[in-house]
């Protein structure tokens, strides 16, 4: 005896409740547990599959183990990612407006950066992204990002000349390194701690919290304050899961979002502090440079180059600069 597909379905529904089957979203995570963005990924898949009750359940892989970040943002671009939290550093090679956020010194402060990033120039950078098929949520704090190297303290510009500092993946970096005398290898993250060790590169650049959980602290003995760069990060939904998801759906994860870049931020401001006691006691020299503006006036020519190429984002530029 054959079953049509309605008889056999309209008869199991008589018997049991068929519970809908729950989206999996796989989500990219490039750092490890307990690290602050690592946390409020978790709380933000936890938040969602108890509010949607398990319509949706996301699941978070830490540490790059689904490619380094260029390649994941390919990814949630294209679908094969649902959801992802991105620095947009590497994000301005795909969307050029965000290489705004990776001018040297476009932030006065992180303060800066919140209330530019939270209102609405924001949501231009939002818009911007939504473009390229990434539906930005909310926005991670990232910190300042300074030099470290293997061989000396950098006080001057002077000190860079003839190291070898990796960057991330954007041209921008490239030209920053050179302005200021050193030279330049965009690489992967997960790359950077045994191209220090083998000597292959002298330095890199990051926050506190990445210099200390990636280990790099543990082979670059020194870190100079030049605070060159501070660039948001967001908890990036991919277009292609956002637009088969329910209006209501939406609603939840749009707060579960805003919710754990609050956690995010609050983890942030301890995790500075922890992860610079933790390498100091390491042995890390940490110097201040002797003047901040001789390292500013260095790579003035990345935004005299930027500006020239882009002019169409001079408005956005200015009016970062014109945020209290
Ligand atoms: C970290 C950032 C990562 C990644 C990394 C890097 O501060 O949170 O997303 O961009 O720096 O240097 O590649």
């Amino acid at each position: 005896m054959t079953f049509t597909r309605f008889a056999l379905s309209g008869a199991l529904a008589a018997l049991i409740a068929v519970p809908a089957v729950a989206e999996d979203w796989r989500g990219w995570n490039i750092h490890p547990e307990g690290y602050p963005n690592t946390v409020a990924l978790e709380s933000f898949a936890k938040d969602v599959a108890e509010k949607t009750d398990g319509r949706i359940e996301p699941t978070v892989y830490n540490n790059a183990t689904l490619g380094d970040q260029p390649d994941a943002i390919e990814q949630v671009r294209n679908g094969g990612l649902d959801f992802a939290n991105f620095n947009m550093g590497p994000m301005g090679e795909i969307v050029p407006a965000t290489n705004v956020l990776s001018l040297p010194f476009i932030f006065r402060d992180v303060e800066q950066m919140h209330t530019v990033m939270d209102g609405e120039i924001g949501q231009r950078f939002s818009d911007a992204l939504s473009e390229a098929g990434l539906v930005a949520l909310s926005w991670f704090d990232s910190g300042s990002r300074s030099f470290y190297n293997t061989k000396h303290p950098i006080k001057t510009p002077a000190d860079m000349d003839g190291l070898k500092f990796r960057v991330m993946s954007n041209e921008l970096y490239v030209n920053m390194v050179d302005d200021l005398g050193g030279n330049a290898t965009p690489m992967a993250y997960g790359e950077v701690y045994q191209s220090l060790k083998t000597g292959v590169i002298d330095g890199a650049e990051n926050n506190y919290p990445s210099f200390e959980s990636s280990n790099h602290y543990e082979v670059a003995k020194y870190y100079s304050i030049t605070n060159h760069l501070i660039i948001p990060e967001c908890i990036c939904v991919s277009t292609a899961t956002w637009d088969a998801t329910s209006e209501e759906d939406k609603a939840i994860v749009t707060q579960a979002a805003v919710d754990a870049a609050v956690l995010q931020r609050e983890l942030w401001a301890k995790r500075e502090m922890e992860s610079r006691a933790k390498v100091e006691a390491a042995g890390v020299e940490i110097n201040e440079v002797e003047d901040p503006k001789a390292f500013q006036d260095a790579m003035a020519p990345v935004y005299a180059g930027f500006l020239e190429a882009n002019p169409d984002l001079e408005p956005l530029v200015k009016d970062i600069q014109a945020t209290e």
